[in-house]
């Protein structure tokens, strides 16, 4: 058969932007050919579509690193999202990639996990997908056989609880877990809060009749955060490998950071939208329980402590700003108020959706609300997140060869309202913000998913993406771990 031969130069253009990278702002067209970016250039020939960015900004498609979706949970509790609804809403908020996680259960194989997320997200992706997976239970077959052959085979980061009786490890363990990062090259991320401090504040506070949600935050101060965060820097100093701290909520967390970057550790960090926009008065500053919305964990703080988060999106202290989306309906037996109880604090599952709202408020309070320049921005919500994660340059990059997974902003008045998100979770904690902007169309690869009013795409086109290398490892050891003085 003869080859169909276009009289196109490209698939798609998109023309006239003002194209933002985590480097440059320029005024570029796109041309786009087989999900392709492949030139980038003023008065490019005609694609077979045009996509009219005369005056609109354009930025690479987000990746949200760090969101939680179809991940089980003890009964009767069960997340709203699966990977149908929760990316559907990544796509309409102007997400492209999603970082979910493939969690372990204590006395499972890593494996097992890797391959039931796999069902789970097979077919029903609507945009790009990485595993970060969870290891809760280090057994010698997981650290030195599962966890080798699974960053082998592209998943090359891995989350270690310090708290959540199901997930948590002793200090031990997580050594061991950074260990295997240091030899086969993968990024730890640390949830870094005190177990045992949370569970005494929690026994004290109940013994009180203090059960409330607003009670959640008095039971995870930041002082909890801020010892864990310290003690994480130090478990990474021991084995000389790099970390990142995920969802760091504030002041005391920061400054431990500060100084471990002081003492020249490469201490890495996230940080996410309810650290910037909900203190712990979301969660009641009396005893309603419609707090049970805004629990999360670490718990949001207060205004002062947003300021310094704003501060540390700027300065470069963070690397990656995520959702942490965790989709749990309010009412409903399975979610935050089963089957209409209105149960104690410590049975409030944590964790609040946030997918399709990230990159509209961080574009319209960090960006338009002049925080934040727009190259950071996009560090910030692409680049960063992408090479941290060994998906950099095919994610998070406008360059020849990148995936054109891209959005175009309309800077417009917006007011959230949960009806019109995609999720499927019953609220969001963001109900009724002005915002200044929104997604006016996604592309992923190319394709149109969104345009500012609804889904537009082919649906369930999202594929697996193997992670490479993360690109912020040291190419090499720096040899000045503890361990040398004791196997020189
Ligand atoms: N905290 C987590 O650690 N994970 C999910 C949501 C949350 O609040
Ligand atoms: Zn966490
Ligand atoms: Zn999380």
């Amino acid at each position: 058969m003869e080859p169909v031969l276009s009289a196109y130069s490209f698939d798609t253009v998109v023309r006239g932007g003002r194209v933002a990278t985590a480097s440059d702002v320029f005024e570029a067209d796109i041309g786009i050919r087989d999900g392709t970016i492949v030139q980038l250039g003023l008065a490019l020939p005609r694609g077979e579509r045009e996509i009219d960015a005369l005056g609109r900004t354009v930025t690479p498609g987000g990746v949200d690193a760090h969101c939680h979706l179809d991940q089980p949970s003890p009964p009767p509790i069960k997340m709203a999202d699966d990977f149908d609804s929760g990316t559907l809403s990544a796509a309409c908020g102007g997400t492209t990639t999603v970082i979910p996680f493939a969690a372990q259960q204590k006395g499972g194989s890593l494996a097992a996990a890797v391959s039931d997320y796999h069902q789970r997200a097979d077919g029903r992706s609507h945009v790009d997908y990485a595993f970060h997976l969870i290891v809760s239970d280090p057994t010698a077959h997981v650290l030195h056989e599962e966890l080798p052959s699974l960053i082998r085979e592209g998943y090359t980061s891995f989350k270690a609880y310090m708290t959540y009786d199901d997930l948590k490890l002793d200090d031990g363990q997580i050594l061991d877990v950074l260990d295997v990062a240091k030899r086969h090259g993968a990024i730890a991320m640390i949830h870094a809060e005190n177990s045992d401090c949370i569970e005494w504040l929690t026994k004290r506070l109940e013994g009180m009749g203090r059960t409330a949600p607003r009670f959640h935050a008095h039971s995870r101060p930041m002082l909890v955060e801020r010892e864990a965060t310290h003690r994480a820097i130090a478990l990474s100093e021991l084995v000389d490998v790099p970390i990142l701290i995920v969802h760091v909520s504030g002041r005391e967390a920061i400054e431990q950071i500060r100084w471990g970057r002081a003492h020249g550790l490469n201490i890495f960090a996230e940080t996410c939208p309810q650290y910037l926009f909900l203190t712990a008065e979301d969660l009641g500053i009396d005893d309603s329980y419609h707090g049970a919305k805004c629990v999360c964990s670490p718990p949001p703080r207060d205004k002062a402590n947003q300021q310094v988060i704003w501060d540390g999106l700027r300065d470069g202290l963070f690397t990656v700003f995520s959702s942490d989306h965790a989709p749990y309906n309010f009412e409903g037996a399975e979610g935050k108020q089963p089957d209409n109880q209105q149960v104690a604090f410590r049975h409030i599952p944590n964790g609040i959706p946030g997918l399709e709202t990230r990159m509209a408020l961080l574009y319209s309070e960090g960006v338009l609300g002049g925080r934040l320049s727009l190259e950071k921005f996009v560090e910030l919500t692409a680049t960063g997140p992408a090479k941290t994660y060994g998906l950099h340059p095919r994610k998070g990059a406008i360059c020849i060869g990148a995936d054109a997974d891209l959005v175009i902003w309309d800077e417009r008045d917006v007011v959230i309202a949960n009806a019109a998100l995609h999720h499927n979770v019953d609220y969001t904690p963001y109900e009724g913000m002005r915002l200044k902007a929104w997604p006016g169309c996604t592309l992923l690869r190319g394709e149109v998913m969104w345009d500012g009013r609804a889904f537009v795409g082919r649906r369930h086109q999202g594929q697996f993406l193997p992670a490479g290398r993360p690109s912020i490892l040291p190419r090499a050891p720096s040899g000045a771990s503890f361990l040398t003085s004791i196997n020189p």
